[in-house]
C-alpha cells in the first residue's frame, strides 16, 4: 500500500432509477428529500469521460447517509466517517445514516456519471471491490482499467449467472486518452496481451493495472474533452479541479 495518504477524487453519480430491488417508496420516506448520490473514489478524474457503468460489491453494506439538508451519499460506513472528518458532511465528524442498503440490492440502479460521454449508466456486481477502500463504489472506465474491462467482460458472457439485465452491461468502452504504447484502448490492448481470461486472473491484473496506469500518466494524451489534446499528467489535476468547481467532484483522502 501507498505509504502516505491516498487523494483520491470522489464522483458524485446522481440516482436517477433505483433498481427494482430497492423499496423506493420506503426509501424516500426516510431521506427527507435529500438528492442522493453513489460516490465513487477515483485515482484517475481524467478518465471520467470514459464511464460506462459503476460498480458495487454485491455482498457488502452500504449506507444511505445526510452529507447536508439536501443531499445524501451512498457509500461504506467506514467511507462516511472519514468524510465527516475531512469537513465533506455539513457537521465535523457526525455520520447521520438515514437507510442501509445490500450492495446486490443497488444493482440495476440507473445513475448520472458526470463528465461521462455516456451520462445515464447503470449499477453492476464487482466482486474485487473492496469493503476497506475508498468508498465501495469504483466507477468503471473499461478503456483505461483492466479489473473494469475484465468485469465487464465476464458480466457480458454470464448475465444470468450475474443476476444482471444484459442492457446493464451494454455500452462499450469508451476512448479518451491515446498512449505510443497501447494506442486509444490501454486495458482491453492489455489484458488481450497478457491472456487475461476473467477477472479472477488477479495477478496479470495487477501487471496489466500497473503498466496502463504508468504509460497514461506519463505518456498519455487526452483525446477528448475540455483539455484534449494536453498530457494526462497536467489534464488528472484540471478535470479534478473541474469537476470540484461544479459540484459532482470533491477531495477525499484516507
Ligand atoms: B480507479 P488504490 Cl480508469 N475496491 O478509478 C477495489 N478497487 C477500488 C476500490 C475498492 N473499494 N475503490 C476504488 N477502487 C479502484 C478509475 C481507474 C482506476 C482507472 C484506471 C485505474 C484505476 C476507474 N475505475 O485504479 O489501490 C478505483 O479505480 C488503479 C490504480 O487506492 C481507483 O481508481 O491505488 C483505484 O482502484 C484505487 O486504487
Amino acid at each position: 500500500e501507498a505509504l502516505g495518504p491516498q487523494e483520491y477524487t470522489g464522483i458524485k453519480m446522481r440516482v436517477v432509477e433505483w433498481s427494482d430491488l430497492v423499496k423506493a417508496e420506503d426509501l424516500e420516506a426516510q431521506l427527507g428529500g435529500r438528492t442522493v448520490y453513489l460516490v465513487a473514489a477515483t485515482l484517475r478524474p481524467e478518465t471520467m469521460y470514459g464511464q460506462t457503468n459503476c460498480f458495487v460489491g454485491p455482498s457488502l453494506k452500504y449506507g444511505v447517509f445526510a452529507i447536508n439538508d439536501q443531499e445524501a451519499f451512498v457509500c461504506t460506513h467506514r467511507a462516511a466517517r472519514n468524510m465527516a472528518f475531512q469537513g465533506i458532511t455539513a457537521e465535523k465528524g457526525e455520520v447521520k445514516q438515514l437507510a442501509e442498503i445490500e450492495g446486490s440490492k443497488i444493482v440495476g440502479t440507473k445513475i448520472n456519471a458526470p463528465f461521462s460521454i455516456n451520462p445515464e449508466v447503470y449499477v453492476l456486481p464487482m466482486e474485487s471491490v473492496l469493503p476497506d477502500k475508498g468508498t465501495g463504489v469504483v466507477t468503471s472506465v473499461p478503456s483505461d482499467s483492466p479489473d473494469d474491462y475484465a468485469t465487464l467482460m465476464d458480466l457480458r458472457k454470464k448475465p444470468e449467472y450475474y443476476h444482471i439485465d444484459p442492457k446493464w452491461a451494454s455500452i462499450d468502452p469508451v476512448p479518451v486518452l491515446y498512449t505510443p504504447s497501447y494506442g486509444e484502448m490501454s486495458a482491453p490492448f492489455l489484458v488481450k496481451k497478457l491472456k487475461i481470461q476473467s477477472a479472477k486472473d488477479a495477478k496479470q491484473l495487477a501487471e496489466a493495472k500497473e503498466l496502463a496506469y504508468k504509460e497514461g500518466f506519463y505518456s498519455g494524451t487526452m483525446t477528448v474533452g475540455e483539455f484534449k489534446g494536453e498530457s494526462v499528467q497536467e489534464a488528472k489535476v484540471k478535470v479534478r479541479e473541474s469537476m470540484i468547481k461544479q459540484g459532482v467532484g470533491m477531495a477525499y483522502a484516507e
